[in-house]
């Protein structure tokens, strides 16, 4: 794993404009004299509404050394495309993503659609001479995902970036956390403790979206949440998994088919007609960092309650990290070196302007959100392009995550056999 270059950066001065409800594409201030990053998305549902976010407003947070354009939106309904153009402030539509791919006036293409044609578009946008944002999973296979990786690499020999949107590493709180560790804060690692907890599915008359069929998704909650907590795991302890042992299930195997428009991760269903789900429901694993250190990860959709529970705690020998998307702008730490007497965990509001990207943002104790994570993203991007760096998490970077989830389906369809996982 490399180390990651953003957080120590991240917060370039403050452009003071600190809005993030602007629509339109127009410029602001000094962002309107910059070069711009004239930016085609593929894909305009939730994610693609995320991202729209945040290219929308990261040049107007941000002072970025370009200005993004939201140039095009392709989706293959015109008549839903353009609505989501109009929604989140493109300038232009296209209903076939090979015609954007061909556009001179398309820099970077972002690619926000199902897991199936991640690699197919990525692959023609790169011989493209576009740099390339790909949504997580990278690729439904290790096969694909390796192939992606070969082509960035080419491509970067060409001046050409392409990054993963593992979103949650942009996460001020992570981003701290991360640096805490590469500090040795914690000192040498013991443990890292992962879960990532979804309910959406808990109801079996909840119809069978994209998300349920191996065919368009690759996999299940493995694909879907654990491929945020592997990464998230490696990106902050600095290391690999060397490998797993693991279960998965599938808990309702036959669901309505979907009908209509996707509503958020639901839609509604055809009546009477059901299809087979053939994804995990959840997955859980334990594993080995390649120091040692001992991992635990559970995703799932079936936790009754839990919204959007991504919890990670770290335990080292000098102390311990905690971190709950639930209360994203909160880092739970405990100083082991303490006197016993006083010391426990305590809580880090992490809104300070010396924190990761805060420093464009708002006066300490004005938190920040979801949403946020992909306007970091965006800027970070924007500097990588920029600056001509290579980005993280790089493609390499979520082939080394799709090994991972390769690992985890092998190890479970063989009774949870300890499987190492190659470098
Ligand atoms: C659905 O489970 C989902 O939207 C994921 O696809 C996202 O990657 C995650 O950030 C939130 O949950």
């Amino acid at each position: 794993m490399g180390q990651p270059q953003q957080p120590e950066e991240a917060g370039a001065p403050a452009a003071g404009t600190g809005t993030d409800s602007g629509t339109g594409t127009g410029p602001t201030g000094a962002s309107a004299t910059r070069p711009p990053l004239r930016v085609g998305m593929v894909g305009y549902a939730f994610m693609g509404a995320a991202h729209s976010q945040g290219w929308r407003t990261a040049g107007r947070v941000f002072d970025l050394p370009l200005n993004p354009v939201l140039a095009a939106i392709c989706g293959r309904d015109a008549d839903a495309v353009r609505l989501a153009a109009d929604r989140h402030g493109w300038e232009s539509t296209e209903t076939d993503w090979r015609t954007l791919i061909e556009r001179d006036d398309i820099d970077l293409v972002d690619v926000c659609t199902p897991g199936d044609s991640h690699a197919e578009i990525a692959l023609a946008a790169l011989a493209a001479g576009k740099h390339v944002l790909c949504e997580k999973p990278l690729a439904n296979t290790v096969e694909e995902a390796a192939a992606m990786t070969s082509a960035a690499e080419e491509a970067a020999a060409r001046g050409r970036i392409a990054m993963v949107g593992f979103n949650y590493r942009r996460v001020p709180a992570t981003a701290l956390a991360r640096r805490m560790v590469a500090e040795g804060r914690i000192g040498r690692l013991r443990h890292v403790r992962v879960t990532y907890l979804q309910d959406w599915l808990v109801d079996p008359e909840a119809p069978l979206t994209w998300r349920l069929r191996k065919d368009l998704a690759g996999s299940g909650a493995l694909g879907d949440l654990g491929a945020h907590i592997v990464d998230l795991a490696q990106y902050l302890t600095g290391e690999r998994i060397a490998g797993v042992s693991a279960l998965t299930e599938t808990f309702v195997r036959e669901r309505p088919l979907p009908a209509g428009a996707p509503r958020g991760l639901s839609a509604g269903s055809a009546d009477g007609v059901t299809g087979q789900v053939t994804v995990d429901d959840a997955a859980v694993f334990t594993g080995r960092l390649t120091s040692g250190a001992l991992v635990s990860f559970e995703a799932t959709r079936y936790a009754t309650g839990r919204k959007n529970a991504l919890r990670i705690e770290v335990n080292g020998e000098r102390g311990s990290l905690a971190f709950d998307l639930e209360r994203l702008n909160e880092l739970e730490y405990h100083d082991g070196t303490e006197p016993g007497e006083h010391a426990g965990f305590r809580r880090i509001l992490v809104t300070e302007p010396e924190h990761p990207y805060l420093d464009a943002w708002w006066p300490p104790g004005h938190g920040l959100g979801y949403e946020h994570t992909f306007v970091h993203q965006a800027r970070d991007l924007v500097h990588a392009v920029a600056e001509g760096v290579r980005p993280e998490p790089s493609f390499a970077d979520g082939l080394q995550v799709q090994r991972v989830l390769a690992a985890v389906e092998e190890s479970a369809g063989k009774n949870s056999v300890y499987t190492p996982i190659a470098p």
